[in-house]
């Protein structure tokens, strides 16, 4: 260890903290907290172990000092953001770019010496009177070719205790690499805090990615997307080693589908936040594997997927003991949950769309609330926030994965991608290969804005894989890197494409919530050559016979021709009218897109035509059929 870090630590960090540091022996490490301590001039500093009595002593202090309150059920506390800190936030979300490196112009980025002037200036002091909190956490299985070990500087006790539930223990893991400094390292401060123990300065909010030294400062914010620092801001760190190394972090959940005879198939999710992605990986009678990050590997040939994480961050608008019984059941149990933005009455959490009245007064994230309370602008403030959520260990679920923890990964097989589309695309399709699953799937995903970011919902957008908001490197490189992945396996994973949001003129949706564990079993089918197909211009489609059996089978409800002609007719000049957007999307937003792009593109236009001109604008799933090969 350098002098001048040994001093900062020996006169900081005092009694078993300091031996617990040593006990780490890493020059980086030691380098990295000396600085955030002389920055951030805390008043002490607790080093939290992997020991259940450090993770006791978070858990505490986040009830001692006011940042979680706890609720009736044992175990279970609140949260509450400001109302202006209540989802991600793009906005003052910022990579820290070298003047002569910049990044695609789509990506929110600013030049790294002003960024850091700046950010280190508004984190200046911002702990004094407070304590520092030290955590190490692994990201993937520990002991993996998976693992990224990462250290956490906060002085939240909330931000602290929420990486205790989402991430596994890290310390040990920081002891057996002994000096090696390829780790992650993330620096928060909530910043000045009110009595309600809320960041006042929000106006100074600033999440900044040092991708140059794995280094991420966020200040002034408490909403777990934009503080706690393991999951989208590493992610973003992530996205650059894989690229250094060859391998693919994605924003997917993983789940085991289950097949005939106890048949169990790994399959993976894109989706934007808000758009499904929980309660697909939770569907009742599969298994969980993660919810949101996953790593991908190509393994002597084969795609090995982990979790990322340990635990879910979810949305808890919507969840009712019908449609989410699992997750619904862990919410209403004791055990250790934290909710955040919920409303808070009598002891107990209510939120929004939860199938029951709410109570006409209570607390949220705006202060005391009462039915028709509103804002500074004068409109109602809802009970609840939209994007009101619950952290929990994914150890609580019933149907977590074994395969958890294994260093190894499980093997991977197919892959969705599945955005908010009202109009164009069928409600579930095969690609017709890797790489036209990752263009037209994939890099064409289209989705609205949602109330997990900050600001306007609604707002129609291209959404690269789902990921385009935590992409680090140029968004063309990003692409050709998945397009190189799939190429370089033996059997690539399946690619489908799922759209849960498809409505009619009206504006009703045509699916209902429950048919996804339909489309998951037809995947897990088509997987293994068991079921077949209808050759469409953007896919194989499912065959009528094949739905209507899955649909008693999974879901015991008799599904129409009716009803399958509604939802899987071709809207040719829908999609298009897409290509035509994806298209300029990629040759304005993405320099450096693959040439395989747009020649995939084009082709599929040049299907989607010759249908045209065969069957007309609309073009029933039965007339594709007619005259195709079984
Ligand atoms: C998401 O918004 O995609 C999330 C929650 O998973 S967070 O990124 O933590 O805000
Ligand atoms: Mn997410």
């Amino acid at each position: 260890m350098e002098e001048r870090d040994q001093k900062v630590l020996e006169a900081r960090v005092r009694g078993d903290n300091f031996d617990k540091l040593m006990s780490v022996p890493n020059p980086a490490l030691h380098r990295f907290i000396a600085d955030a301590i002389d920055l951030c001039a805390p008043d002490a500093v607790f080093v939290c172990t992997d020991a259940p009595e450090d993770i006791e002593y978070i858990r505490q202090q986040a009830i001692a000092c006011g940042e979680e309150t706890p609720l009736e059920a044992p175990g279970h506390t609140f949260h509450f953001d400001g109302p202006h800190d209540l989802g991600r936030d793009r906005e003052k979300t910022k990579y820290l770019v070298p003047a002569e490196d910049p990044l695609s112009k789509a990506l929110n980025q600013v030049e790294r010496d002003a960024g850091l002037r700046e950010v280190r200036g508004l984190l200046k002091g911002s702990m004094k009177g407070r304590t520092m909190i030290v955590r190490f956490f692994s990201l993937g299985p520990t002991n993996s070719v998976f693992s990224i070990p990462c250290v956490q500087c906060t002085d939240s006790f909330y931000v602290a205790h929420s990486e205790d539930l989402l991430y596994r223990a890290g310390y040990e893991e920081f002891r057996r690499r002994g000096e090696r400094s390829d780790f992650f390292r993330m620096l928060h401060s909530a910043g000045r805090l009110d009595q309600r123990m809320v960041s006042i300065d929000v106006d100074k909010k600033r999440i900044y990615i040092d991708y140059t030294r794995d280094t991420i400062y966020s200040v002034n914010t408490q909403y777990a997307g934009n503080t706690v620092g393991l999951k989208k801001l590493a992610l973003r760190l992530a996205i650059r080693k894989a690229d250094r190394e060859g391998w693919l972090a994605e924003h997917m959940f993983l789940l085991g589908a289950r097949g005939p005879n106890g048949r169990k198939t790994y399959l993976a999710g894109a989706f934007p936040s808000a758009c499904g992605k929980t309660s697909t990986a939770m569907l009742p009678g599969e298994t969980i594997l993660g919810d949101d990050i996953a790593y991908l590997r190509n393994l002597d040939g084969q795609c090995r997927a982990v979790n990322a994480e340990f635990g879910i961050f979810g949305i808890i608008q919507d969840v009712t003991p019908q449609d989410d019984p699992i997750i619904h059941k862990v919410l209403v149990s004791p055990g250790e949950v934290i909710f955040s933005n919920v409303l808070v009455k009598d002891g107990k959490p209510y939120w929004l769309g939860m199938g029951r009245e709410l109570p006409t007064e209570g607390m949220n994230s705006f202060g005391p609330w009462h039915k028709g309370k509103t804002d500074e602008t004068g409109n109602p403030i809802p009970p609840a926030a939209k994007n009101a959520r619950y952290a929990l260990c994914l150890d609580t679920l019933e149907n977590v994965d074994a395969e958890l923890e294994s260093p190894l990964g499980v093997p991977l097989e197919g892959i969705m991608y599945g955005g908010r589309d009202h109009r164009t695309s069928v409600p579930l399709w095969q690609s017709f290969d890797w790489e036209h699953g990752i263009v037209t799937c994939g890099a064409s995903l289209e989705t609205v804005t949602t109330y997990a970011t900050v600001g306007e919902e609604g707002i129609p957008e291209i959404n690269l894989m789902s990921i385009q908001d935590f992409v680090s490197i140029p968004l063309g490189k990003y692409i050709q890197n998945n397009l190189d992945f799939g190429k370089k396996l033996t059997r690539p994973p399946l690619v489908f494409g799922v759209n849960y949001f498809l409505s009619d003129r009206d504006g009703h949706f045509l699916n209902d919530r429950c048919d996804k564990a339909v489309w998951v079993k037809w995947m897990e089918l088509r997987i293994h050559g068991e079921v077949e197909a209808i050759r469409a211009p953007t896919g194989y489609i499912p065959k009528y016979e094949d739905l209507r059996r899955l649909f008693r089978q999974v879901l015991d409800k008799e599904y129409t021709p009716q009803e399958y002609v509604a939802q899987f007719t071709m809207r040719v000049p829908e999609n298009l009218r897409k290509l035509d957007r994806v298209e300029k999307f990629h040759r304005s937003e993405v320099p450096g897109a693959p040439a395989e792009v747009f020649e995939i593109i084009e082709a599929q236009r040049e299907r989607l035509r010759a249908v045209r001109d065969e069957f007309g604008d609309y073009v029933a799933p039965f007339d594709l059929q007619k005259g195709q090969a079984p």
